[in-house]
């Protein structure tokens, strides 16, 4: 992708002329800075064309992603990092089916196939990631009793993470959310770093979806009404 310098040196002043200036202004108008992150969620083998709990074009992020950390100086990846027999899972609940919910004491689950569980191939983060300046790799969901889809706090709604205290303590305002799966780990993150005070912007091409029941609609209205601001990849300028 061009940026506005580049563009602006090849079109020269008199077809620029012709261009209406929003056009201009539109494209990589956002700049990371050192008060900014881009949290890259749970771009595991699981989650890829092959995965147990693989999510529909799941790979595409992987380029995507790659290119868009190049702008950041801050980037912190996470993994789903589940023990084996972990309460999300549809085999540890008899009569259970993988994206049916059951009732547990912090509220609705949605069951899934095993996945992610600590230490096996399937939890391992993509090896085709290259951001080598990641700088923090933080586990999510690996107490046996309770999920968590957040990167900042577990689906109890209470046990943090410590990523809120991490990102405070390197001073970040704004964080950048990218990877899998937009309508759950995504999007609970995205959520619950608004909560904690952070500046959140969700890049959806650099997303995919698992869309159970609709779950992928109600994560955007979700995060639109908390002010999660929704972007495209071409919005965040490469050199930072
Ligand atoms: C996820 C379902 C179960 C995710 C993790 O990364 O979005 N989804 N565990
Ligand atoms: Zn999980």
């Amino acid at each position: 992708m061009l940026d506005r310098r580049q563009i602006l040196a090849a079109l020269g002043t008199t077809a620029l002329a012709s261009l209406a200036p929003t056009a201009l202004l539109a494209a990589a108008s956002i700049k990371p800075d050192d008060t900014s992150a881009l949290l890259v969620i749970d771009v595991q083998n699981c989650f890829l064309p092959g995965g147990s709990l693989a999510v529909k074009e799941g790979e595409q992020v992987v380029p995507v992603i790659n290119k868009m950390a190049k702008g950041f100086s801050n980037v912190v990846m996470t993994q789903d990092w589940h023990t084996p027999g972990h309460v999300s899972f549809a085999s540890v609940h008899s009569g259970k089916k993988p994206f049916e919910t059951i009732d547990l004491p912090y509220g609705k689950q949605v069951l899934w196939p095993d996945h992610c569980v600590q230490g096996t191939d399937g939890a391992s983060l993509s090896k085709d990631l290259s951001i080598p300046q990641a700088e923090l790799i933080i586990r999510k969901g690996f107490h046996k009793d309770v999920d968590s889809y957040s990167a900042l706090l577990e689906a109890d709604g209470k046990t943090s993470t410590g990523l809120a205290g991490y990102l405070k303590g390197r001073k970040i305002k704004r964080v950048f959310v990218a990877g899998l799966a937009t309508d759950f780990c995504v999007a609970w993150t995205a959520l619950d770093a608004r909560k904690a005070g952070f500046e959140v912007y969700v890049v959806e091409d650099a997303c995919r979806g698992i869309d159970n029941q609709g779950s992928l609609a109600k994560a955007w209205a979700d995060m639109a009404k908390a002010g999660v601001k929704r972007i495209q990849s071409a919005d965040i300028a490469v050199s930072a």
